[in-house]
């Protein structure tokens, strides 16, 4: 493979980033080689700068559930750039992804849009301690929700690729408040409510967490956090960043059954562009200003382009009634591929890991024995053969709607002939 443009690239990106990239996990630091520059999407392909083409499972890291490049979305976000590209001011689109949203997440009774999901969750936790009164967060080992201060604790993604326990240039202070439960384990929670009661604010969770790699939630988890947080008067987040329009269209909390008091959507809500929401019980919400005193602002918040890409895209989503069927079908063969070639696989809907563990991996502290050099090889092994994975052993695969049936059977061909390094 010739790649001696996106080395040049890199080279240059260097000068200019840190580490050459807007994001860590982009630098490829785990797998071993220079990261790829992408040129051009469309489909389930994407193109680097050197012109070779790979069968994408990253997906933007989600977003693209229908693809790369939708027509529909494309379209949409091409009018609404005739209309000016954003006004700092209110507009009949935030009103009418409001709604969509809303349709899909009945619990998201009052929601404010804003551009990532660092931003949503930082605000999501700001009104839950404004609306409870209570300061501390309970958070997981291994659930990533945005890199602000107060969740940078054994926070997955990035930082588990880069062994970053916790981030430097975060005071002490900003993160006593948060406490650490293990994911799967009922009975670290409790503890935490025995101890600490009356002073949570929140228990803020990944319905089933994908940024230590995939790991699904065990039967009854996401029922005793719910139990557990009604008993003790806090409130119960799901950031649904990734699993939002992704696990069904009203993501992780229409498929497990259990309704939280708030919730965080990112990624796919926004069709491809940056925007994100948190919403939730009306009394929570209505503490946010200019109703309440939780102050949260944004010059680019309900931005007319992002707001067109997010109306299409779950547009899109709403007439493809055979979505989720034909995500999970997908997906199911490549993890069967993946069982046949002896390998240990995490599969949720169309997420999915392959860890090199023997362990089964269902927390932070069996995600981290996984073995990233022989996740590298095999990184590396589907790259050379045209197949773009995530390049970290933390993170998901990703399926979409655009992934044709040819392309998934050579990809699942090409993982059930994978061999160990
Ligand atoms: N933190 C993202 C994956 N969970 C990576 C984002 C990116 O590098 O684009």
């Amino acid at each position: 493979m010739i790649t001696a443009r996106s080395t040049e690239l890199f080279a240059k990106a260097k000068t200019l980033m840190p580490g050459g990239v807007n994001s860590p996990v982009r630098a490829f630091g785990s797998v071993g080689r220079e990261p790829l520059f992408i040129a051009s999407s469309h489909g389930d392909r994407i193109t680097d700068a050197d012109g070779n083409e790979f069968i994408d499972f990253v997906c933007s890291w989600g977003p693209d559930i229908l693809g790369h490049a939708h027509p529909a979305v494309t379209d949409a976000v091409r009018r609404a750039c005739e209309n000016g590209l954003t006004y700092g001011a209110c507009h009949e689109g935030e009103i009418i992804l409001a709604e969509k949203i809303q349709s899909h997440f009945p619990s998201m009774e009052l929601m404010r849009l804003v551009n990532s999901g660092t931003e949503a969750v930082m605000s999501a936790v700001r009104a839950a301690r404004g609306y409870t009164k209570r300061s501390k967060i309970v958070k997981f080992a291994g659930c990533y929700h945005g890199h602000s201060d107060g969740l940078l604790v054994r926070g997955g993604s990035g930082l588990l690729t880069g062994s970053i326990p916790d981030s430097a240039g975060v005071p002490a202070g900003f993160t006593e408040s948060t406490l650490l439960a293990k994911y799967n384990d009922i009975v670290s929670v409790q503890a935490l409510f025995e101890r600490y009661g009356g002073d949570i604010a929140a228990v803020i969770v990944e319905p089933c967490a994908a940024n230590m790699g995939v790991v699904p939630p065990k039967d009854g988890f996401l029922q005793a956090l719910r139990d557990i947080t009604a008993e003790y008067g806090a409130l119960l987040i799901f950031d649904e960043v990734i699993t939002g329009f992704r696990l069904s269209a009203g993501g992780a909390q229409e498929y497990y059954g259990i309704t939280p008091d708030m919730t965080v959507l990112g990624k796919i809500v926004g069709g491809g562009m940056p925007l994100a929401a948190y919403g939730g019980k009306r009394e929570i919400m209505e503490q946010v200003a200019p109703l309440g005193a939780v102050y949260q602002a944004g010059t680019l918040s309900g931005n007319p382009i992002a707001t067109s890409a997010g109306i299409a895209a779950i547009t899109a989503i709403e007439q493809t009634p055979d979505l989720y069927s034909e995500l999970d079908r997908k997906t199911a063969l490549l993890e069967n591929a993946a069982k046949s070639a002896g390998l240990n696989v995490n599969r949720c809907g169309s997420l999915m890991t392959v860890f090199f563990t023997g362990t089964p991996v269902t927390d932070y502290e069996s995600a981290v024995t996984a073995d990233r050099t022989q996740y590298a090889h095999f990184f590396n092994y589907l790259l050379e053969k045209g197949i773009y994975a995530a390049p970290s052993q933390f993170e998901a695969m990703f399926v979409s709607y655009a992934h044709t049936d040819e392309d998934i059977a050579k990809t699942a061909e090409i993982i059930a002939n994978y061999r160990k390094g």
